[in-house]
């Protein structure tokens, strides 16, 4: 494996759910499947209840916390998404302090985290109106752009962080920042892209499973869990929000000059499409119920989204297929394709935003508007008849192909092949011209590689000033709603096949 990979797999294999330590804002305990005997504590227990973790390890839970909150654990244990779900079970006054409690049970353990919730909190407004403004303000909005602006600026107003991003999810793993609010002294992140492996692929899992995640203090100490066994495997502490960070995202965060942060994953169709990233450039954690209206705003946003997607994308289909219907209705009365190239091109064309198109049946080569030398597109009808789909080959850079001659291309970068027909030979080209255009990366994607204790590993970026590359030899990426127009245009072509077959067969008897 080439070192770079190497250093990218590695970055991927931290196992970022079991660190043995938490974040010191709140105390961990962990039982036995039965809520009884104590089988981890942190190490800053005492802080919270005022036993020390010597004292608690292998006894009662009932030595740390009161029958009243014992009794509603094993009420909230019984429930079926325990094991998935992190549940709140109330703020109780607890050793001279209101502590918030939450419990989810993993294998064979119950793990309950206990934070002490400051006492303005208790009286604030409450978390019901809150939510209820933001998901209103969502109703009305019909595209997808809006929405995330909209989120990110109330998400901004409500919390009172530094710096609110919609993070998007690319194709490629990279991410660019889609929409942005933010205090007026910072420099704006919007449109900056970030290489896939600033959050690595086991982060992403957890941010699925676990959709807000807060990190309140970058410089902040932490505690260590400690087990009555100590030879017991270390708890994965995936569902908790005390889990502690990863020292490489920490120097991350520093070199960004982000103190504290907190991240709510945008969930469409179970994958994850992106998250809002909120920064704060002092030390800030937001109260638990202010958390829970993240979450629950992040899940409801999702949803809203996932809808609003949805109908855009639904739209744009019916007007592609629309658009296909008037061109194989035109195609019919001619009753041929490639006599009615010249006079459908643009109309073709412009519906999948291609500059050039060919129609090849047999060895009849027929185009339109800018097209590469003949000697390539019979080359590319060659590739796409061997090649294992060829009802559809986007390509979005021809200059890598093999036996293609980069001098014989013209204008021409990308092309969207179909197959209509391979064995009978015809095929419909469509050609793209190459773009130039800019990437502005946050810092230059290239990152440094150092020897670490598990072989080479990337080193965080150590600066975030603005990089931008310049992409030639491409075309305009093939989106999927080109790819959908490009199979619809086929169907309606051998239908069209089909029937003028039928024809010419019923002429014939
Ligand atoms: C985690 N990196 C993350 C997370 C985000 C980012 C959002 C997950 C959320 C979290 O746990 O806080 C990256 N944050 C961003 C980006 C923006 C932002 C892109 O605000 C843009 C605006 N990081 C590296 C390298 C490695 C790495 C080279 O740069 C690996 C070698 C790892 N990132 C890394 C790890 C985590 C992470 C391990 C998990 C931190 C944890 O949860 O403990």
């Amino acid at each position: 494996m080439e070192i770079r990979e190497l250093a990218i797999s590695n970055c991927d294999r931290e196992p970022v759910h079991i660190p043995g330590r938490i974040q010191i804002f709140g105390a961990l305990i962990a039982t036995d499947k039965h809520l009884e005997s104590i089988t981890h504590v942190s190490s800053n227990i005492s802080d919270f209840l005022g036993v020390t973790p010597a004292d608690a390890l292998g006894q009662s839970l009932s030595i740390l916390l009161p029958e009243e909150v014992i009794h509603t654990l094993r009420n909230i244990a019984g429930h079926p998404t325990i094991a998935t779900h992190r549940e709140r079970a109330g703020v109780y006054p607890l050793h001279q302090s209101m502590l918030d409690i939450s419990l989810h049970r993993l294998g064979p353990h119950f793990l309950i985290e206990l934070e002490s919730v400051p006492s303005a909190q208790l009286n604030s407004q409450s978390a019901f109106t809150k939510i209820q403004m933001l998901l209103a303000r969502l109703q009305d909005e019909t595209a997808t752009s809006a929405l995330l602006q909209l989120a990110v600026k109330d998400l901004q107003q409500v919390t009172e962080f530094d710096r609110v991003m919609a993070y998007q999810f690319l194709p490629d793993g990279a991410g660019e920042v889609v929409a942005e609010a933010m205090v007026d002294e910072l420099e704006p992140n919007l449109g900056l892209r970030y290489p896939a492996s600033d959050i690595p692929q086991q982060v992403r899992g957890i941010a699925l499973k676990m959709p807000i995640r807060a990190i309140s203090d970058i410089d902040a100490p932490t505690a260590d869990l400690i087990a009555a066994d100590p030879t017991a495997d270390p708890l994965d502490l995936t569902l908790t929000h005390v889990r502690a960070v990863s020292p490489i995202h920490l120097e991350y965060l520093a070199n960004m000059g982000v103190q504290s942060s907190m991240n709510v994953a945008i969930i469409v169709h179970r994958e994850l499409w992106g998250l809002f990233a909120f920064h704060h450039n002092s030390v800030k954690l937001l109260p638990p119920d202010y958390r829970s209206i993240c979450d629950l705003f992040g899940q409801l946003f999702s949803l809203k989204f996932q809808l609003v997607l949805e109908e855009e994308r639904f739209n744009n289909r019916k007007h592609i297929i629309s658009a296909i219907s008037q061109i194989t209705q035109k195609l019919t009365s001619s009753g041929s394709f490639t006599l009615t190239i010249q006079t459908l091109g643009p109309q073709l064309c412009s519906m999948l935003s291609a500059q050039g198109l060919a129609v090849i049946d047999k060895q009849e080569i027929q185009t339109y508007g800018d097209v590469p030398a003949l000697d390539i597109i019979q080359e590319l009808v060659h590739q796409v008849q061997t090649h294992p789909s060829p009802e559809l080959v986007p390509l979005e850079n021809l200059s890598h192909l093999d036996r293609i001659d980069a001098n014989q291309l013209g204008k021409t970068a990308g092309a969207l092949c179909l197959g209509i027909s391979p064995l009978d030979e015809v095929f419909v080209i469509f050609f793209r011209n190459e773009i130039i255009h800019e990437v502005r990366w946050a810092g230059s994607p290239e990152k440094q590689i150092v020897e670490g204790p598990n072989g080479p590993r990337l080193l965080p970026r150590s600066s975030f000033a603005e990089y931008r590359e310049t992409v030639a030899g491409q075309c305009q990426s093939w989106s999927s709603l080109d790819t959908e127009a490009a199979l619809e245009l086929r169907t309606g072509l051998m239908q069209l096949a089909i029937s003028q077959g039928e024809n010419q067969q019923q002429e014939w008897l």
